[in-house]
Order: structure tokens, then C-alpha cells, then sequence
């Protein structure tokens, strides 16, 4: 059964009816730009075949029933008609409940509905599993009510819904990736003008992901500690953003700076151009140059953001000595755990699973997940009545 399947069944059996429509969100691997998107500066993304599912059907009361299958099918009820408070244990909840509140003080009016929600990308592993529900969930109220809420503003109500509600200091890639992804395209973002340029991911090509299934520790209070690193750095150049910092200037004054958080800017400051030098690399699919921008990422993050763990840095390792410039291997995503993204020419697929399979296992005691994953489009409502 597939996974729209499989959240259509648990709806009929939750609730004793279909759903009225279906909300497909996807999860995303980011290419390179990575700790960039808070500090105003440039990612780039693709949303993947992997993806949150919900099940939507209307109420005629103003309450919110939901089933959560991938969390023990915990349920949650609340009513959108009273104030949203957090929910005490379920966290998964507060990113619903998150994005309900972030719609009302938008000015909106929502409406009571039955939900089942269910996904198949791997939890907790940097592939914005929670990113694809907030934008999952702001989709289906959009639709249930009709709000005529855009794409971007999707997004952007999302990542406030982490800001505000759950509590995590994340920037907009995660949410603008799961909102507005192009099939077989990777989406290059300025997170300051929130402007979107993509690029057509070249045939010849394949995305791989690999999960180094390092449970990821400590991973919310490291993140909000780089960002408020980050935003050290910039104050320290009188600059509210690390965007706004000249690199010249940078080399001129890092000597006076705190060694740590000269270190953050250096990274986020060299990541902004190689992010921009990898967009037009990707735009003439010049791969060697992409490979060797992936590489120095990798390095950056393990060096200078200090956001890799062994066991991704020795991943990256092999599997940049099989495929050599023919493609390009780096972390994806917040760090400290979590995926591998590789890029590699569609001939070496198999060659870097044998690499992992043989080599990963013995090194670490850990097994990695290996996924291959076109680049997809973005949140879809498939609306079943119509559909009938
Ligand atoms: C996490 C965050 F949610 C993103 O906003 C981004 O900062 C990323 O880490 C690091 O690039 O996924």
C-alpha cells in the first residue's frame, strides 16, 4: 500500500468516512548553503519524493480532531475557536497547533476538521520531516477555507509556527523548499528577498541520501547557539545580518574577533558565494565545479560550524573517494547527525552503495539508509470529491 493509501485507510477507519481532499507535502535535501538562510543569505534546495500526508475532511463545529500514525497514533483535539495553547507532551501537536495560531493572527477564520496525517520521510534525520507538516497543515487549512494564501506566505507562516510555537530559531529553506519545489528542479533562494531562481537538475544525474542514522542529539540548543553566534558576528560589524558583512572586511578585523564565533562568520560568509558559484554551475551542469563546491562546504561545516560528527565526516570520506569529480558529496541539512546528500553522475549509484555497504558498517557499528530521490514538486492538494 502507498503512503496516500495507507493515510486514506487510517481516515476511514478513524473517522467512519473518506476525506474530502489530500495534502501532499514533501520533505527536502538541501544541495549546499547550509546555516545560511537566518543570516539573509542564499540555499539551495530541492523538495524530494518523500512527503507528509494528510487527510482532511470538514466539520460543521469549530473543533480539530487528529490522528497521527507515524507517532504511535497519538491523537489531539482542540477547537479553533479558543486560544491555542501548547500542547504538554506531544510535540509533534504543537507543530499543528503552531500553524493554527500563526493563521489566526493573521487575521483569518478557520474552520473545525476530521485529519489523519501519516508521511514516509524518515524522522529526525535533516529532511525536514517537521518542516512538510507545518506547511502540510498550513496547506490544508488554506483549502478547507478557502484563505487564498500563497505559496511563499505558506512558508513563511510555517517557519513562524517553529519561531513562535514550537521553539526552534530555524530560517525559511525548510518551509519555502516543502511549499514551493519544482519537479526535477533545485530551488535557489535569496532568504532575504525570499526571491526564488531554479535550475534544472541535468538528466545524467542522481541525488542520493544517505542516512548515517546518528541519533541526533542536543540538535535544537547547537542550532540556536550557531544562530546566535551568527548574529554575534554581525553585530561585531555594527551589521544586523551576517549578509551585510564584505568579506574584505571580514579578513581585515577576524584577528579581533572571538576565534569561535570568527570562525561561524567565516563559514557562513564563504558558504553565501559558494552557494551563489554552485547555482550557476548547477544552471550549465559543470560538475566538477559543483563537486569541488560540495567538498568545501563538507569542510566548512566540519571545521569552521563545527556541525558534523565522525561518522557523516568518514560517509562523506568514502564516498568522495569513489566518485572522485564526477560528482559531489556533502552533510545536508542543520547537522550534528542526520543525511549525506551525494550528487553523482547516474553510473556511480551502485558504486557508492557498495562503498557504504562494505566500508560504513565495520567503521561505525552503524547501518545507513541509502534513498534515491528525483527532485519534486511542492505542497499539492488533491481534492477527492472532484476526484470521484
Ligand atoms: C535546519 C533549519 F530548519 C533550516 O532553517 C536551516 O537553517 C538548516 O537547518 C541549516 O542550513 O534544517
Amino acid at each position: 500500500m502507498n503512503i496516500i493509501e495507507k493515510v486514506k485507510s487510517k481516515f476511514l477507519e478513524s473517522y467512519q468516512k473518506s476525506p474530502d481532499f489530500t495534502v501532499n507535502a514533501p520533505g527536502r535535501v538541501n544541495l549546499i548553503g547550509e546555516h545560511t538562510d537566518y543570516n539573509d543569505g542564499f540555499v539551495l534546495p530541492c523538495a524530494i519524493d518523500f512527503a507528509t500526508v494528510i487527510c482532511v475532511s470538514r466539520r460543521s463545529d469549530s473543533l480539530v480532531n487528529i490522528v497521527a500514525i507515524d507517532c504511535d497514533e497519538q491523537t489531539d483535539t482542540f477547537d479553533v475557536n479558543s486560544t491555542i495553547n501548547k500542547h504538554e507532551s506531544q510535540l509533534w501537536s504543537n507543530y499543528v497547533r503552531g500553524v493554527v495560531d500563526e493563521i489566526k493572527k493573521a487575521g483569518f477564520t478557520l474552520a473545525g476538521c476530521d485529519i489523519v496525517i501519516g508521511g514516509n520521510i524518515p524522522q529526525g534525520t535533516g529532511l525536514s520531516s517537521s518542516a512538510s507538516l507545518e506547511v502540510g497543515i498550513a496547506a490544508a487549512f488554506n483549502h478547507l477555507c478557502q484563505l487564498d494564501i500563497s505559496l511563499v506566505d505558506i512558508a513563511k507562516i510555517s517557519q513562524a509556527a517553529e519561531n513562535n510555537f514550537v521553539g526552534c530559531a530555524c530560517g525559511i529553506m525548510d518551509q519555502l523548499a516543502s511549499a514551493c519545489g519544482k519537479s526535477q528542479q533545485a530551488v535557489g533562494i535569496d532568504c532575504r528577498s525570499l526571491d526564488l531562481t531554479y535550475t534544472t537538475i541535468s538528466d545524467d544525474m542522481t541525488i542520493m541520501i544517505i542516512n548515517s542514522n546518528v541519533k541526533r542529539g542536543l540538535v535544537d540548543s547547537e542550532y540556536n547557539t550557531r544562530r546566535e553566534q551568527c548574529e554575534e558576528a554581525a553585530a561585531f560589524f555594527g551589521k544586523t545580518s551576517l549578509r551585510d558583512v564584505e568579506l574584505a572586511e571580514f579578513e581585515s578585523k577576524k584577528g579581533e574577533m572571538d576565534s569561535i564565533v570568527a570562525n561561524r562568520a567565516e563559514h557562513v560568509l564563504f558558504e553565501n558565494q559558494r552557494t551563489l558559484d554552485a547555482l550557476k554551475a548547477f544552471k550549465v551542469n559543470d560538475v566538477k565545479e559543483i563537486s569541488s563546491l560540495m567538498a568545501q562546504s563538507h569542510a566548512s561545516m566540519r571545521d569552521l560550524f563545527e556541525i558534523t560528527t565522525t561518522e557523516i565526516d568518514y560517509l562523506v570520506d568514502i564516498i568522495s573517494s569513489v566518485i572522485d569529480e564526477r560528482g559531489g558529496v556533502r552533510m545536508t541539512g542543520g547537522g550534528f547527525g542526520g543525511c549525506v546528500v551525494a550528487f553523482v553522475a547516474n553510473d556511480l549509484v551502485d558504486t557508492v552503495k557498495q562503498v557504504v555497504e562494505d566500508k560504513y558498517t565495520k567503521e561505525t557499528s552503524l547501518v545507513a539508509d541509502i534513498f534515491v530521490s528525483r527532485a519534486a514538486n511542492g505542497v499539492s492538494v488533491i481534492n477527492e470529491v472532484e476526484e470521484a
